[in-house]
């Protein structure tokens, strides 16, 4: 039947705008996405929930013309994921990211220093892409260095350490072992004393000593890039690097809400109300 229906479209007249529907729709018209830092669970559930919906609703104007999302970093305030379990919640952002996949939209999930511990769970349940660190990628002719932005740059040395500890293995088997209402209890503490929870104003440093943008100067005199997005400063910033190359700031959602978008041609930094 369906093969009857491709068969009268293609015999049809006006044949012309047939090609403009496939052109339309092809995936090469479509944006792609990167927003960071939600920290959902944080600073109570009443506040995240309030935050996951208006993610939601970000999410559903997006969708028509999404082709890829790249979430770059600390959407959880805090995950972990066991062998067999996962923490409670957030079932409408899961929901709506898996119906985004399922509609044919690629996904990146980048770990951030908030949500570094997942392991198979999104790719298995929602074909998400997992990215522990810096990812590469060529989009529209223009080169993007993409990172969630925790632990690079100068300075920061003790979250540096920490990151290694973090990351070990075996510190991770270690805190996965542990029942997870201890697990998840010492997180919450530590969750708490965090910069999100805080909700102190993150103040712009000048473009000489942003760190992430002295990073990525570090990086340029190496290799071209049109394009550094990291998230992780929670400071929505679209600076001029010289010789064509920019650095964007994705944000964060507890104030901003805010998020970058690549038209195919150029990253624009938006806001959304
Ligand atoms: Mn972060």
């Amino acid at each position: 039947m369906s093969v009857h229906v491709a068969r009268g479209v293609l015999e049809l007249p006006g044949c012309r705008f047939g090609i403009f529907l496939i052109f339309a729709f092809s995936p090469m018209y479509k944006k792609i996405y990167f927003a960071s830092d939600f920290h959902l669970g944080s600073p109570d559930f009443t506040e995240s929930r309030l935050r996951e919906d208006r993610i939601i609703r970000w999410l559903d104007a997006i969708a028509a013309d999404c082709g890829e999302l790249f979430l770059m970093g600390d959407v959880f305030d805090f995950w972990f994921e066991y062998r067999k379990v996962v923490p409670k919640g957030y079932v409408r952002l899961l929901g709506r990211l898996a119906m985004l996949s399922d509609a044919g939209v690629k996904i990146w999930f980048f770990k951030g220093n908030h949500d570094m511990w997942v392991e198979n769970y999104f790719t298995q349940e929602m074909g998400i892409q997992i990215v522990s660190d810096e990812l590469i990628i060529e989009r529209g002719g223009k080169r993007f260095f993409l990172h969630h932005g925790d632990g690079l740059g100068p300075g920061d040395r003790k979250y540096k350490v920490l990151r290694k500890i973090f990351r070990n293995p075996v510190c991770q088997w270690l805190f996965s072992v542990l029942p997870p209402v201890i697990g998840m209890g010492i997180a919450g503490g530590w969750s708490k004393h965090s910069r999100a929870a805080s909700g102190g104003e993150e103040e712009f440093l000048g473009e000489d000593r942003e760190w992430l943008a002295v990073y990525a100067r570090e990086i340029l005199s190496k290799s071209h890039f049109d394009y550094f997005i990291f998230g992780h400063r929670h400071l929505p910033l679209n600076l001029d690097l010289g010789g064509g190359s920019r650095y964007i700031n994705t944000g964060e959602w507890l104030k901003h809400n805010s998020y970058a978008v690549f038209d195919g041609n150029e990253v624009a930094l938006r806001y959304w109300h």
